[in-house]
């Protein structure tokens, strides 16, 4: 009897002493994992930003969880991915449920504010998961846009071709005019006006200054429009062949939105006599 008591006494020494060892050897095994965030702002006149989560190892991660803390003077309008990702119910905030991240992985967060004041937006992010991170100094992250105009302006282009008709190997002159028929000033508008095909280039400004040539678009940079502000720009070109030309003209200003996308694009015929 007393030996099999000293045997039950050892038994649970000994499974003591397992779970003790077993116990440290999870802990000398237990997974790190040095998460980063970098956010970047893709435009520095808009409010978009992409949050890059990477897993640096050498474990995985589990439960990665990224918050953004929101600029103020903004309306949260979209976030990839849903539904891992939601705006708080003031839009003050950020939270994404990202899961698991395999060491070396990333997982890439597209935000998509709209201004309503200007000044500098900054968002910033942070990021966590179960495992200890190894180096915490890099699980935050902020970027920075700067918003010059808010509001609603309404850019528009007009294109005229003169002289229509004409032959070939003449001049031919482009007229655009851009007119904001918005409530808000525009900011950074822009006018494109890709070259139709068999035309030779020839020359083009604007009534705000020079146009550049990207491979055979014209793009005349036009500034800041006041509401009601008008501004043309002229392209001239050479025909090389007979029949009709088609060229279409395009506004887009980059900072403000748009009520009416449908007036942002104007085309024009012109007949090409041989
Ligand atoms: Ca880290
Ligand atoms: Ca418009």
């Amino acid at each position: 009897m007393h030996s099999a008591g000293r045997t039950v006494v050892s038994g649970r020494i000994a499974a003591a002493i397992a779970l003790l060892v077993l116990g440290s050897a999870a802990a000398a095994t237990a997974q790190t994992a040095d998460l980063s965030v970098n956010v970047t702002a893709t435009d520095p006149s808009d409010t978009r930003y992409v949050a890059d989560v990477t897993n640096n190892g050498p474990g995985a991660a589990s439960n990665v969880a990224l918050a953004v803390a929101l600029p103020g003077g903004v309306i949260p309008i979209s976030v990839t991915p849903t539904p891992a990702c939601a705006f708080s119910f003031d839009g003050s905030t950020l939270n994404c449920a990202l899961g698991s991240l395999a060491n070396g992985a990333t997982a890439s967060v597209t935000i998509v504010l709209y201004p309503i004041t200007t000044g500098t937006k900054t968002a910033t992010a942070s990021v966590s998961a179960t495992e200890a991170d190894p180096s915490p100094s890099n699980n935050t992250s902020s970027a920075s846009s700067t918003i010059v105009g808010v509001g609603i302006a309404n850019m528009s282009v007009t294109l005229l071709d003169v002289p229509d008709p004409l032959r070939i190997g003449s001049l031919l002159f482009y007229v655009a005019t851009v007119t904001n028929g918005g409530d808000d000033d525009g900011h950074d508008v822009v006018l494109a006006f890709p070259l139709p095909d068999n035309v030779v280039f020839l020359a083009a400004a604007s009534e705000r200054g020079a146009c550049t040539m990207s491979g055979r678009t014209v793009r005349c940079p036009l500034g800041a429009f006041a509401v009601q502000a008008s501004v043309r720009a002229a392209v001239a070109v050479v025909p090389l062949q007979s029949g009709f030309l088609v060229a279409t003209a395009s506004v887009s200003s980059s900072t403000v939105a748009d009520p009416n996308l449908t007036d942002n694009a104007a085309t024009t015929r012109t007949w090409v006599n041989p």
